[in-house]
């Protein structure tokens, strides 16, 4: 089974750190070609990362990826027992991958302060907000985004919630959380685990190298 991808891809973050808390040995590995090489567009005509190749096949999309991981992988569980816990931790990855993470647009493309349009900034504050709202309505009382234990949704929204909050950030935002209290006690409680202290930070790195390296 291999992972193929970057730790600085938030999608492909959340996949290893899946695979890690299943104590699996999964490591992302970029294809020697990169993504838009003729191989690994054979393996993934989407052209993204993360891509699997598990015994010869391929799979794609990082939350079909953590699917197949909780199925193939189902002890410790990440999803929750009751359907609609399930559903729920499904739904907050979705509205991340819908509507929380097309908002980095508005801010990749104004990092620069000499170039940054304020209008373009300032519609991208107002969306990642709503987006942010959104989320706050579905999640559960805590600790964790749904129920007391670290699970597929903390998963699914941890690097990158931390992603946009770090693009977002270097464009003048903040404290995100502000006014939305499960969001807020969900990330201060993230910060209080060192498991996923550790995780936070080793993605936070990866996506700040990256970074730099484009300036
Ligand atoms: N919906 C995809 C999104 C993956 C994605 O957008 N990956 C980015 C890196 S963060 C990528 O590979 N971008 C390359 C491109 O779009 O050409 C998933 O969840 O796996």
């Amino acid at each position: 089974m291999k992972l193929y991808g970057s730790l600085v891809s938030p999608y492909v973050a959340r996949v290893a750190f899946a695979a890690r808390l299943k104590g699996l040995t999964l490591i992302p590995e970029l294809p020697p070609g990169g993504i838009k090489s003729a191989e690994f567009l054979h393996l993934n005509p989407i052209g993204k990362m993360p891509a699997m190749e598990i015994d010869g096949r391929p799979l794609a999309e990082s939350m079909v990826l953590l699917d197949y991981l909780e199925d193939a992988y189902p002890t410790p569980a990440l999803l929750p027992a009751s359907a609609y816990e399930r559903a729920q931790s499904r739904l907050l990855g979705r509205i991340v991958d819908l509507y929380v993470t097309v908002q980095a647009r508005y801010f990749f493309t104004n990092m620069n302060p000499a170039t940054r349009k304020a209008d373009e900034v300032a519609a991208g504050v107002l969306a990642y907000r709503k987006s942010l709202e959104q989320l706050e309505h579905f999640m559960g009382p805590g600790p964790y985004a749904v129920g007391s234990t670290l699970g597929y949704a903390d998963v699914a929204m941890m690097p990158c919630l931390q992603m946009m909050a770090s693009v977002a950030g270097a464009c003048g935002v903040v404290d995100p959380y502000d006014g939305l209290p499960r969001l807020g006690s969900w990330w201060r409680k993230l910060q209080t685990d060192p498991v996923t202290v550790a995780f936070i930070d080793e993605y936070h790195n990866a996506f700040m190298n990256f970074m730099a390296s484009r300036r």
